[in-house]
């Protein structure tokens, strides 16, 4: 059964200039790219984003950092779609994230770690329809 997961290339993977390299492992995994815009989030879409953490006290540097330049949006597509990103993209905090994950090898600051895949198949489909609303 295939499944569909939304991937962010955030605004410090387009500065670092690594986009490239997350394609690349999306690709060599076997995971299919559906869709994929750059574009500059509004702060009402990163807040709409972002709404679960709306509490925490790092919500306001969350949306900041995520409005802060232009960012890579992409469908992502395959068996277990998901938790296959995930496992690409490795744990939040880069420095405990493996070595050999995008952000065990990218980063090393949580506020700053490059990538986003949804977490779940809830966050997915609302996040898809967000970003993608034409392919919800
Ligand atoms: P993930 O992106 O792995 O799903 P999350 O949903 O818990 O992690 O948090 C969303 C983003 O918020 C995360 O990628 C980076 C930022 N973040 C999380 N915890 C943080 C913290 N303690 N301090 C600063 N930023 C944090
Ligand atoms: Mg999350």
């Amino acid at each position: 059964m295939s499944e569909r997961t939304l991937v962010l290339v955030k605004p410090d993977g387009v500065r670092r200039g690594v986009v490239g390299d997350v394609i690349s492992r999306i690709e060599r995994k076997g995971l299919k790219i559906i869709a994929m815009e750059m574009r500059t989030l509004s702060r009402e879409t990163a807040e709409d984003h972002y709404g679960e953490h709306r509490e925490r006290p790092f919500f306001g540097e969350l949306v900041d950092f995520i409005t802060g330049g232009p960012l890579v949006a992409m469908v992502v597509e395959g068996p277990r779609a998901i938790e296959a990103f995930r496992a690409l993209a490795g744990a939040t905090d880069p420095v405990k994230a493996a070595p050999g994950t995008i952000r065990g090898d990218h980063a090393l600051e949580i506020g700053e770690n490059i990538v986003h895949g949804s977490d779940s198949p809830e966050s997915a489909a609302r996040e898809i329809k967000l970003f993608f609303p034409e392919l919800a």
